[in-house]
């Protein structure tokens, strides 16, 4: 009747609890979970549940997240509320982590990079628990789906938190679900690539893995010197001479692709679809997690490049041609309706759908966040053109790609 169809020969699975929606990382912090609503709204409203096996995502353990993070950090992540956390601060369990007060600091640190202090990258929030252990049940579930071959395609749009440390928050990231789903699929696959299309670095997964010789880390990323306000783009790692861990078996297994501010489709597409496909021939995975941070779009709060949706989307259909066991997860994304628009648009691609560019207003509930004066109410609408200068020379890009492939 909608015209949505299951995708033909093979499956897709959908993991998600709306329970996540409801969480607020602060009035003014970028990361809002109510993109992951709109997200919700746009799949539900074009009918492309019809054509994946969805499931309600159930927490994950302590002892699976011990898989990866350190038993302590485990144990605070999971009493941790703002009502608990001086408490908590105060035992000398976890006393010890905390780091020394300085007189000027603005922010309040606590032990492992978490604060309850308003302008803190990793606050600590009402209902925190509750949302870390779902987003990570939630890529946990997909993993197992994607093991025992129940499914071919496995989604969690609010998983993708590549940042998180083993023992240590970072860049609005706390459990590493990423690496966890990696560690499981590792019983099963010999060999997993993990690709990462989020504006930022995907450190946290890299270095988990950078003595593994079994997975590669692969990440595109805005990279570049200090800037006007000597701050590097978050989280200044990820050169394109870090190949891994020098000197170990996990060397050359990671591959990083530093971009500079403004590029475009063409030129992203070229990086992406040389330094990708290399990548697969090289390593010849037999797994593979993609990471599909929408903040690399054009627009986005905390981005600086200039790709439309579309393209952004040809990633995922590039990876998908493979035919490989995929794990598709979230990540960043701070413009919340263009976030929306491109993780519908993907979950329409991994299911094989042709959607209708006009969003159904109708049947979505918040239709007003899809009305725009200057770009209407299309899906793929290319509505971002040359919002930062483009620093990229095609020259350089080729370089790169020479470069990476030694
Ligand atoms: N200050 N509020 C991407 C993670 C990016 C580190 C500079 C904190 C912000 C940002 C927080 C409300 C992923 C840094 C920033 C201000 C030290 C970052 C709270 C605005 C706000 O208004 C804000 C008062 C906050 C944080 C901006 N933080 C922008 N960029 C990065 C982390 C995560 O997309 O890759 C995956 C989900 N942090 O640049 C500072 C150096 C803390
Ligand atoms: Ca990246
Ligand atoms: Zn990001």
């Amino acid at each position: 009747e909608n015209g949505i169809t299951r995708p033909k020969g093979y499956k897709v699975s959908f993991h998600y609890n709306s329970r996540v929606e409801d969480m607020h990382f602060g009035k003014t912090h970028p990361m809002k979970p109510w993109r992951l609503t709109l997200t919700k709204h746009l799949v539900l409203g074009y009918g492309l549940h019809y054509a994946m096996d969805t499931y309600e995502a159930v927490a994950a353990g302590k002892d699976q997240v011990r898989a990866f993070h350190d038993p302590d950090y485990v144990d605070f992540l999971a009493q941790v509320s703002p009502q608990t956390f001086a408490d908590l601060c105060a035992m000398p369990r976890f006393a010890k982590y905390c780091p020394p007060k300085h007189e000027n600091d603005t922010i309040d640190l606590g032990p492992f990079n978490l604060s309850t202090s308003a302008g803190a990258d990793c606050p600590v929030f009402d209902g925190m628990s509750t949302y870390l252990f779902l987003y990570t049940g939630a890529t946990l579930a997909a993993t197992h789906q994607l093991t025992t071959q129940q499914t071919d395609i496995a989604v969690n749009w609010s998983g993708g938190l590549h940042h998180a440390h083993r023992g240590e928050a970072s860049g609005f990231c706390y459990i590493n679900d990423i690496v966890l789903s990696i560690l499981d699929m590792l019983r099963y696959f010999p060999r997993v690539l993990y690709i990462d299309i989020d504006v930022h670095h995907g450190d946290g997964v890299e270095e988990a893995f950078q003595r593994q010789p079994r997975v590669m880390t692969l990440s595109y990323h805005r990279y570049g010197p200090y800037d006007e306000t000597g701050h590097k783009f978050f989280p200044g790692t990820g050169d394109i001479t870090d190949t891994g861990l020098k000197g170990t078996v996990g060397e050359h297994f990671a591959l990083n692709v530093p971009i500079p501010s403004g590029i475009d489709d063409r030129q992203y597409k070229f990086l992406f679809e040389a330094v990708t496909g290399r990548a697969i021939e090289a390593f010849n995975p037999s797994a593979i997690v993609l990471q599909c941070g929408a903040d690399s779009l054009g627009g986005d709060r905390l981005g600086q490049f200039n790709i439309n949706i579309k393209q952004h989307g040809e990633c995922v259909s590039f990876v998908k041609r493979t035919r490989l066991p995929l794990l598709i997860l979230g990540g960043g994304g701070y413009t919340a309706r263009n976030v929306a628009r491109a993780w519908c648009h993907e979950t329409a691609l991994a299911t094989d759908n042709v959607l209708p560019d006009a969003i159904p207003l109708d049947i979505v509930p918040r239709p007003e966040a899809f009305q725009n004066r200057a770009h209407g109410n299309g899906l793929l609408y290319p509505p971002f053109q040359r919002l930062h200068n483009n620093e990229c020379k095609d020259a350089d890009l080729e370089g790169m790609v020479k470069k990476i492939d030694t």
